[in-house]
């Protein structure tokens, strides 16, 4: 009897001693791998976990299906996870899957793409761009851009490459960059559609483009990654990017940055994926029980072009050539 209790008692005492040092399961549901500001933000966020002593990263990539999101969170309630990093792939029907998490107690960070529900559901922190100030910006860029170069008279026709349909980025750019038209009488719409935030179908959609409307001025797509898969098609078409076709990406990512210096593209307005560290502060923060503020994080963020000095009221572009080299993606 004395044996059995003396093992009983070892095997609570080693059973303890291992939930102490148990990792702390950190979950990311992630949308999918669509474009070169998702890998980046992958990638900053994986790591960032990855090198943290005592957190274990479990990772779900949805392939760009909310169904799958869906099942990755209820997988991670099942799980037992510590906490959820989340980012929707549309900003619709979350309602009921991020109550249940809110129902199991377990702590939701919000990053980059933010739910509609926001208000409805509990979560520790929240970080994500400004979409529509950055929708706001492309349109303004090439406003301003036009009247430098005296073309601010002139009637342009403008399309306007958009996102995935629903995300959050798509809606919040497309309000920014229709707002933002409306300021400059001399920019008229002449085509707006999805090319999915991926390179292949923003070249599909430009070459679409190309067939159908005489006369395109200027591209205003919502990522580099549809800017750049157009460039490919205007040059497939015989038009100069850059030059027979103002072209205003958005991202700021590597590649963006070697088509403006190479003079295919003219702008691209950043949006940070560089989620790494403010995951971490906000995961510490919270196994330190530390409560955080309710209000949405926007990182700080610029606009980079050929000339530099293009002023969008709450940011001056910047010569893309002059800070290439410090480019983290
Ligand atoms: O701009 C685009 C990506 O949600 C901000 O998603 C993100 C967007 C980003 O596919 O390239």
């Amino acid at each position: 009897m004395k044996k059995l209790l003396a093992l009983a008692l070892a095997l609570v005492m080693v059973l303890g001693a291992a939930s102490a040092f148990a990792d702390y399961k950190v979950a990311f549901s992630q949308i999918g791998q669509e474009s070169d500001w998702r890998t980046a933000n992958t990638d900053s966020i994986k790591a960032a976990i990855e090198n943290h002593e005592g957190w274990e990263l479990i990772y779900d990539d949805a392939q760009q299906k909310q169904e799958n999101q869906i099942k990755a969170l209820r997988n991670f309630i099942t799980q037992g996870v510590d906490v959820i990093l989340f980012t929707g792939v549309v900003s619709t029907g979350w309602e009921e899957v991020l109550k249940e998490v809110n129902d199991e107690g377990i702590p939701l960070i919000l990053v980059d793409r933010l739910p509609d529900c926001i208000d409805q559901i509990d979560y520790v922190a929240a970080f994500g761009g400004d979409f529509v100030e950055e929708g706001r910006r492309q349109v303004a860029w090439a406003g301003e851009y036009l009247k430098s170069i005296g073309r601010g008279e002139e009637e342009v026709n403008v399309v306007i490459m958009e996102g995935t349909t629903g995300a959050s980025a798509q809606v919040g750019r497309t309000e920014g960059n229709l707002a933002a038209i409306e300021a400059y009488p001399n920019m008229k719409v002449v085509g707006q559609q999805s090319g999915n935030f991926t390179r292949a179908e923003g070249q599909a959609l430009m070459e679409s483009w190309l067939k159908s409307i005489d006369k395109i001025d200027v591209l205003i797509a919502q990522n580099d990654d549809m800017a750049l898969g157009a460039v490919d098609a205007i040059k497939a078409a015989g038009k100069v990017p850059g030059k027979d076709i103002i072209i205003v990406g958005c991202d700021s990512v590597k590649a963006a940055f070697d088509a403006i210096v190479a003079g295919d593209m003219n702008a691209t307005i950043e949006c940070t994926p560089l989620y790494g560290p403010f995951v971490v502060e906000a995961v510490e923060k919270l196994q330190a029980g530390e409560t955080m503020s309710k209000e949405i994080i926007h990182p700080e963020e610029g606009a980079f072009d050929t000339d530099g000095g293009i002023d969008l009221g709450t940011v001056v572009s910047v010569k893309a050539a002059d800070v290439i080299d410090q480019r983290q993606y």
